[in-house]
């Protein structure tokens, strides 16, 4: 899926491979003499590193001109590309089949690169070396799988050395998706591991050509069509060989120490290859915990951070959007209820949404009802009410009716009074209002991601008569939520390295998107903040003179203890209803007392942003 910047470089960039991987598939089968198993270790290895694998070819081995193979290919560095390409074909070929089957399979990641070594060195060694060579070394099956062993230990070591720390790092680094092989990244790290474990396996492949220890590139001449491989196989030369072709069954020119050295010294570099991963990420986490999670970035994620954690801040994936709001369309819209034998009966459906919390900006929300806020629920104190929850979120979810007196397995939290509901599941919340005044409802599953996203609205009880609830002319609802959006993804926002916020909205809009109440000097206002958001205490505030507060958390406060006051300090879950007369015409501004909260994305936009609106009274 297409959601990244990377994503479109990779689209090109295998779009080259493909070309090149074209271009030498069709010099090698139709032009150049060699060997069939070399050809397809061009064809190969060029797939995985497209043009790269282009220049190898045509810089080392493409017959410049016919009759000129034999010549061009002598020099050792050619010889070292072609013995190091027929190393990688194999072995890399091994090592990225078994990392699609590891992926599959949930196997974590250290497991993942051992299976991945021993299928690569395997898949080399029985397969590439020794099946397709055998035509050409002569000799026995078994034979050539015995004198490849030592040459093909060491290619492998070197090349899984390198290969091994940059699939891991990238693999499980800040994009995820790469742990997916159904996800172009996936192919990409791959790509980049292969080159790396190229550059690392090939000083010692020079090495060992110069050793005649691994053959390098060969020529093949057919005569009158027929293949005659034996005659014309050519092993690698010697360094001083010069044009004195050397015999096919040559004899290493290698010490034992020599061998020693050089296998210790690859055995140690591929340990380190494998283990220094684990410095830096969890390698006990396998795709199925975590593949696909992209992670905010500044996130810090260690090689003991859970995989929980991880999915906990991850990106909202865009494939798991399922219904784009208009730009224009609005949360907190009042929900009429069904009734049913006296009970009034509301639906809530949770889903994943896009949603502008400006024009030109969309964040990727959980919304009920395809709204952020949710929609608002409005009953009268003793109502009977039953809300039926519909989960379509990629997760479990509960809803907690937050300050209500509900029997308990009505009240929510997930794991300790009910089981999550799963997704495609409804669950029936049922109660009686025993209260009144400003509430709201929100998830109480994994809140700090849900609530973040958007699972929370409104639910105002109206008080049954006599009503004692300080009345106003008119009436609003302010609830407040911190966002997340970094690099055209959204974050649920939270207090952690990476978590913090960069777009506050109102009612799910961020200044200037907010609501202007008109209001005419003289007239009240009764404003209702709800702390809907999680992470900070906001300090509201109303320009204009001083407003009265009458309620908190729901509960009218009794005359004596009503006081004025100009800025109220919300916290996450509290609620306050205030009372403000305007006395004077014009734009007088609610907003967070918090500059950097009346910000979009750190940028004054229109005089600000964020948590601010404007009352606006004419005379
Ligand atoms: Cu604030």
């Amino acid at each position: 899926m297409l959601a990244q910047p990377i994503d479109y470089f990779l689209v090109a960039w295998f779009a080259l491979a493909g070309l090149s991987t074209g271009c030498v598939a069709w010099d090698q089968f139709r032009n150049n003499p060699e060997p069939v198993v070399m050809k397809w270790g061009f064809v190969l290895v060029t797939l995985y590193l497209g043009p790269i694998g282009l220049l190898l070819y045509v810089m080392a081995d493409k017959e410049p001109r016919p009759g000129e193979h034999e010549a061009f290919i002598e020099p050792l560095w050619k010889q070292g590309v072609g013995s190091t390409i027929h190393c990688v074909a194999g072995d890399a070929t091994g090592i990225i089949a078994a990392a699609v089957v590891t992926a599959a399979l949930g196997l974590p990641m250290w497991l993942d690169l051992i299976v991945e070594y021993l299928a690569g060195f395997a898949f080399g060694l029985f397969i590439f070396q020794s099946l397709f060579m055998k035509n050409m070394m002569g000799g026995t099956y078994w034979q050539n799988v015995r004198k490849s062993f030592m040459p093909e230990f060491i290619s492998m070591n070197a090349m899984m050395a390198g290969m091994a720390p940059v699939m891991t790092l990238l693999m499980m680094g800040r994009d995820m998706r790469a742990m997916e092989p159904t996800e172009l990244l996936f192919w990409g790290v791959m790509s980049f591991g292969v080159a790396a474990g190229f550059a690392v396996a090939y000083p010692v492949n020079v090495w060992m050509v110069s050793r005649r220890m691994k053959h390098g590139l060969m020529t093949e001449r057919h005569s009158h069509g027929q293949p005659r491989a034996e005659e014309a196989a050519r092993p690698a030369p010697a360094p001083h060989a010069g044009h004195h072709p050397t015999p096919p069954q040559a004899i290493p020119q290698v010490t034992r120490p020599q061998l020693a050295a050089v296998t210790l010294a690859t055995g140690l570099m591929l340990l380190a290859g494998m283990t220094f991963p684990s410095l830096f990420v969890n390698m006990r986490l396998s795709a199925r915990d975590v593949g696909g999670a992209i992670m905010p970035p500044g996130m810090v994620m260690g090689w003991d951070t859970p995989a929980e954690a991880m999915r906990d801040m991850s990106a909202v994936h865009p494939r798991q959007v399922s219904f784009t709001a208009p730009p224009a369309a609005q949360g907190d819209q009042v929900l009429a209820p069904r009734l049913e034998g006296g009970v009034k009966v509301f639906e809530l459906d949770a889903s994943v949404v896009r949603w502008n919390i400006l024009p030109d900006v969309q964040v990727e929300g959980y919304a009920f009802n395809h709204q952020i806020p949710g929609p608002r629920l409005r009953v009268t104190e003793g109502d009977r009410v039953r809300i039926r929850v519909t989960n379509h979120l990629p997760e479990t979810t509960t809803v907690h009716w937050h300050g209500l007196i509900v029997p308990n397995d009505m009240d929510g939290p997930a794991r300790i009074v009910q089981r999550p509901v799963k997704t495609g599941e409804t669950y029936t919340y049922e109660f009686t209002t025993e209260q009144s005044g400003t509430y709201f409802y929100h998830s109480h599953d994994k809140v700090d991601r849900q609530q973040a996203l958007g699972l929370y609205g409104a639910l105002i009880i109206d008080p049954k008569p006599p009503v004692l609830e300080p009345t106003a002319d008119h009436e609003y609802v302010i609830q407040l939520q911190e966002w997340l959006k970094r690099e055209g993804l959204t974050y649920p926002a939270m207090q952690m390295e990476g978590g913090m916020p960069n777009y506050f909205t109102i009612n799910g809009k961020a200044f200037p998107a907010t609501d202007s109440v008109k209001m005419k000097v003289g007239e009240t206002i009764k404003l209702r903040f709800v702390g809907s958001n999680n992470n900070f205490v906001h300090p509201m505030h109303v320009h204009g003179g001083p407003f009265t507060v009458v309620a908190r958390d729901g509960n009218v406060l009794p005359e004596s203890a009503r006081f004025q006051a100009d800025t109220v300090n919300v916290g996450p879950g509290q609620r306050y209803d205030v009372i403000w007369k305007a006395a004077k015409p014009g734009k007088w501004l609610v907003h967070c007392h918090i500059p950097h909260h009346t910000t979009n994305n750190n940028v004054e936009q229109d005089g600000g942003g964020g948590l601010m609106m404007v009352l606006d009274v004419s005379a």
